[in-house]
């Protein structure tokens, strides 16, 4: 297949394409969404992509809020966002958003929703419009490890995303989606024992963890993915469960 090497140049005279990342959550001091999509715009404007980054709260209601403001400052053609699940080994290419809050945390305005609709007169479900099997075997191409999810959780994410989408009905965007990605190096280390052992004690045990270099690197192939005009690929790569 034709790697995102030889993609199509971003016509500079399009709308611009919108990356945004999320800021810390859950009491860490790191959220490794945010540094990878300013790295990714950084790429894509070196070369020749008119990308711009944007950070958003992880509240339910800001989130949406500053992303609202984004679209109608920047007039994106294409948003890619971002958001950290820790514990994933792979960047998950999400493929749908539902129309569910159900948050096991609060987000960092302390708001707690259960069980609640991100819009009572909403679909059930948005499909994401990103080339979602393109970008994965694009991904597995540069050796970055990546999978398609079908379930972006029930917290900020899906909840921007849903949002996201729902937009984009309505909007200048023309292709949207959201990638989840894995903790980068700089991730803290989780509490809990390793083994099931009484000796061995308190050890942390670590993240899984993906370079943040390759984080970066995943957005940049997702977002020449999304620009080129091609369709998705028409190949099986859904899951069992
Ligand atoms: N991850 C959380 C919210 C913000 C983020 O980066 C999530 O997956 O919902």
């Amino acid at each position: 297949m034709t790697g995102p090497a030889t993609a199509a140049p971003h016509d500079p005279g399009l709308a611009p394409l919108l990356l945004t990342g999320f800021e810390p959550f859950a009491g860490d001091g790191h959220n490794p969404s945010w540094p990878a999509v300013q790295e990714a715009a950084r790429r894509l404007r070196d070369r020749g992509v008119d990308a711009v980054a944007v950070r958003l709260p992880c509240t339910f209601a800001g989130s949406t809020e500053v992303l609202e403001r984004a679209l109608a400052e920047h007039r994106p053609g294409i948003v890619i966002s971002c958001g950290l699940a820790g514990g994933r080994t792979r960047v998950a290419v999400e493929r749908v958003a539902v129309n569910l809050q159900d948050a096991r945390i609060p987000d960092n305005a302390g708001a707690q929703p259960a069980g609640r609709a991100v819009d009572d007169a909403g679909p059930a479900a948005y499909f994401s419009t990103l080339p979602v099997k393109r970008i994965v075997a694009a991904l597995r191409e540069a050796e970055i490890p990546a999978e398609l999810s079908l379930s972006a959780g029930s917290f900020v994410c899906n909840h921007l995303f849903y949002a996201l989408m729902a937009r984009a009905e309505t909007s200048s965007v023309r292709t949207a989606g959201f990638i989840h990605v894995p903790w980068d190096e700089s991730a803290p280390r989780r509490p809990g024992r390793v083994g099931a052992h009484a000796d061995d004690g308190d050890r942390p045990e670590p993240w899984p963890t993906v370079p943040g270099t390759q984080l970066a690197e995943a957005l940049v192939i997702a977002a020449l993915e999304a620009a080129r005009p091609t369709s998705d690929l028409d190949e099986p790569d859904g899951s069992l469960y």
